[in-house]
């Protein structure tokens, strides 16, 4: 074996040549890997006694793309067009050995290899469009040649990987080979296309799967405009792939080539790859390292089977974790198990899950009306109503019942974790893990660390989080957390823009086209304007009051801050109109005119003001962190990379410079936070923190 350079050796076994890429974790298309191939493939190329060449990779996967910590930077070594056209006019045939995922820079590398071997749990894809980028690498040229127009728009336009059996029914994979033998196998395979004199296939010089008339690529994109909106990379992506049909094979790699130079740069791609950095961040934490030992949860109990309560269960039954679930009455215990199996059932309609996995779903479902059932848990997760003394009843409760060493974690999206540990005698092991609604769907789980839990604690819940499939991101204890703690100020400043002169309208459009799902009226429609309202107490002093003694609740009953059709279509309400003008009058505001521009300034600003506070705090970890709160909790547009990295982005002197200017004319609410003034004064960002 001859090692070329840290991470590339090039073996011989007989007559063919191993060329193995050593590069952890996830063998990424560093320089050096790259010039590794390149040499290490023309050098066996070169050599008389090599009849063929295996590509293959140590560790846990085949390559999983460009190095992504090399973009932005000045190149370095061979480029991967350059390593691609080596691999594909090396005079003997070149067998990429995949395991694991084949993604990127690294499915472009295999398709310009002769053949492709994949073994049965490989996944193959190009996930470039999720970092805001197409593949630039010969991806959008070669893979639709294999898979077709069709299919190819999916994989590059969404990113997401192809199993190994789909890919061979393609060509995209010529042989699905033996679990735990992968190299041996490739060589085999190797030796196979040597004795039969096999044919150098290249991929670049098939054509007849790029038939495709104007009309697919006009529906692919209507049928996914939603989807895409306010992204540039899938359009991108489709604009690559029309290429391919329209152009000369290298003359659709250079256009691929000028489409990713011109993305790199955009401020997109530098968002979602700050995202993507950001979440795997958010796992680190300083005093807490990645060998602190964890508590082992094999059983986890769930105390409420409402909306809530039913969705967090779901996580942990959905990855083989059985669940004990509690609740006061049998009516209450039934109606949220059948919204539970009715969840399922509906997945497996959709083709997602057999009917015997919802079976064997529902069987890891212990339903009990009695606390004493949660007694052997490892985990149990309060779900119930939020209000400090049912909560710190529940826990006195549970600290008597509950085995000594297990976890006891609240629910809360707003309460003092630190109250609710002192009602048990154990306050080290309990912690805040909240969830979000609809909790079985949206990725975050901010974990609420409270003064005393231990770090043990900690480490088992951001783990658990990974097992669960969320991004869990570690928050202090303070009203509302990171995430609703800044929702309150964007939520403060649309109630009161609509009385100073927008309309409910006007603030939802205004931050719907700045790339969320949905304005904070919509929204507020959606979940219910009596959320907190009684009758009784109701002063009838703001608009959502109002609007709720007229029975405008929200969508649930037809109309609220907007009206609703049959279909739950919203349309501008003059009711709600009226209530505005008339509530403003009383107030004696002089209403005036206000900008799109404003609107989204008083909105968003003072949430990144917030972000400062909470960060000077110590209530998050680091801005990034913050991010991702926002980006996998809120439906913020990940091409703006979340609050933080859009403050950087726009600058913090101006973000500065319009606060203070809202100081001036609205008071305190808008008062910059020291850390925001001292960011500013040092010319940095929130990038620079820490
Ligand atoms: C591309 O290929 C462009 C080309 O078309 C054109 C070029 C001209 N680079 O996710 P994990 C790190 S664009 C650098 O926790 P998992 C990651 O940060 C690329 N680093 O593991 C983490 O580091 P740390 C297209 C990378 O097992 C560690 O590896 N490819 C890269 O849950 C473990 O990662 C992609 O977009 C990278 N490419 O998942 C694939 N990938 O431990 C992106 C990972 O210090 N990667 N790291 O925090 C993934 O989707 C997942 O990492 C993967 C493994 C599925 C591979």
């Amino acid at each position: 074996m001859t090692a070329i350079n840290e991470v590339v050796d090039l073996a011989t076994e007989g007559a063919i040549a191993v060329v193995t890429v050593n590069s952890p974790p996830v063998n990424a298309l560093s320089a050096n890997v790259r010039t590794g191939i390149a040499e290490a493939v023309q050098k066996a190329g070169a050599d008389a006694a090599v009849k063929a060449v295996v590509i293959h990779c140590a560790g846990r996967t085949f390559i999983a793309g460009a190095d992504i910590t090399e973009f932005g930077k000045p190149p370095k070594g061979v480029p991967l067009n350059e390593v691609n056209a080596i691999l594909e006019a090396c005079p003997k045939p070149v067998v990429a050995a995949i395991h694991g995922t084949a993604l990127g820079g690294g499915l472009e590398l295999a398709l310009s290899c002769h053949y492709r071997v994949a073994v049965p749990s490989a996944k193959l894809g190009l996930p470039e469009v999720k970092l805001g980028l197409v593949p630039g690498a010969g991806g959008t040229q070669r893979l639709p040649r294999l898979v077709g127009i069709e299919r190819a728009l999916e994989v590059i336009a969404f990113g997401e990987p192809m199993k190994a059996a789909e890919a061979a029914t393609h060509g995209l994979v010529d042989a699905v080979v033996g679990e735990g033998a992968l190299r041996a196998d490739a060589i085999a395979f190797a030796q196979k296309l040597v004795a039969e004199a096999a044919p150098l296939k290249k991929v670049r010089d098939r054509s007849e799967k790029l038939t495709a008339d104007a009309s697919v690529f006009a529906a692919f994109r209507k049928a996914n405009a939603r989807k895409f909106r306010g992204f540039e990379a899938p359009e991108a992506c489709i604009q690559c792939v029309e290429a391919a049909v329209s152009m000369p094979f290298d003359a659709g790699l250079k256009f691929e080539r000028d489409t990713i130079m011109r993305l790199m740069v955009g401020t997109q791609s530098l968002a979602q790859r700050h995202v993507f950095f950001a979440e795997r961040q958010a796992a680190k934490i300083p005093d807490v390292p990645d060998d602190t030992p964890t508590r082992k949860i094999a059983k986890v109990g769930i105390i409420g089977a409402g909306t809530m309560g039913g969705g967090i269960a779901m996580n942990f039954v959905n990855v083989g974790i059985p669940v004990t679930i509690v609740e006061a009455k049998q009516e209450a215990l039934d109606c949220g198990l059948s919204v539970i199996r009715k969840n399922y059932e509906n997945t497996a309609k959709r083709g997602r899950l057999s009917m015997a996995d919802v079976e064997t779903r529902m069987g890891r479902f212990t339903p009990s009306m009695d606390f004493a059932a949660l007694a052997d848990c490892d985990l149990v997760i309060e779900a119930v109503f939020e209000n400090m003394a049912i909560k710190k009843e529940v826990f006195g409760k549970l600290d008597a019942i509950v085995k000594k060493g297990a976890i006891l974690a609240t629910n809360t999206s707003y309460l003092d974790v630190n109250e609710i540990a002192a009602a048990t005698s154990r306050p080290e092991d309990v912690i805040g893990m909240h969830f979000f609604s609809p909790a079985n769907v949206m990725r975050l789980l901010e974990v609420v660390r409270g003064d005393r839990t231990a770090k043990d604690v900690i480490a088992t819940a951001m783990g658990l989080a990974k097992t669960i499939g969320k991004v869990g991101v570690l928050v202090g204890v303070c009203h509302g957390f990171v995430g609703n703690r800044m929702l309150a100020q964007r939520q403060r400043e649309a109630t009161k823009l609509i009385l100073e002169g927008a309309m409910p309208w006007d603030v939802d459009r205004v931050l719907y086209d700045f790339g969320l799902p949905m304005g904070p009226f919509a929204m507020s429609d959606l979940a219910g304007l009596d959320i907190g309202w009684s009758r009784e107490t109701s002063k009838g002093e703001t608009v959502r009051e109002i609007l709720c003694e007229m029975d405008r609740r929200g969508q649930k009953t037809g109309a609220g801050f907007y009206d609703y059709d049959e279909a739950r279509n919203a349309k501008p309400s003059e009711i709600t109109e009226k209530v505005i003008l008339d509530l403003a009058a009383k107030k004696g505001n002089n209403r005036r005119p206000i900008s799109d521009e404003e609107i989204l300034q008083r909105c968003i600003y003072p949430m990144i003001n917030e972000g400062a506070k909470i960060l000077e705090e110590g209530k998050a970890i680091r801005a990034s962190d913050i991010d991702t709160v926002w980006v996998n909790g809120y439906g913020w547009p990940v091409y703006r990379g979340g609050p933080m990295f859009y403050g950087d982005t726009i600058g913090l002197a101006e973000v500065l410079k319009v606060m203070k200017g809202f100081e001036d004319l609205h008071g305190a609410d808008f008062k910059p936070s020291a850390l925001l003034e001292k960011l500013v004064a040092e010319g940095k960002g929130f990038r620079d923190w820490k």
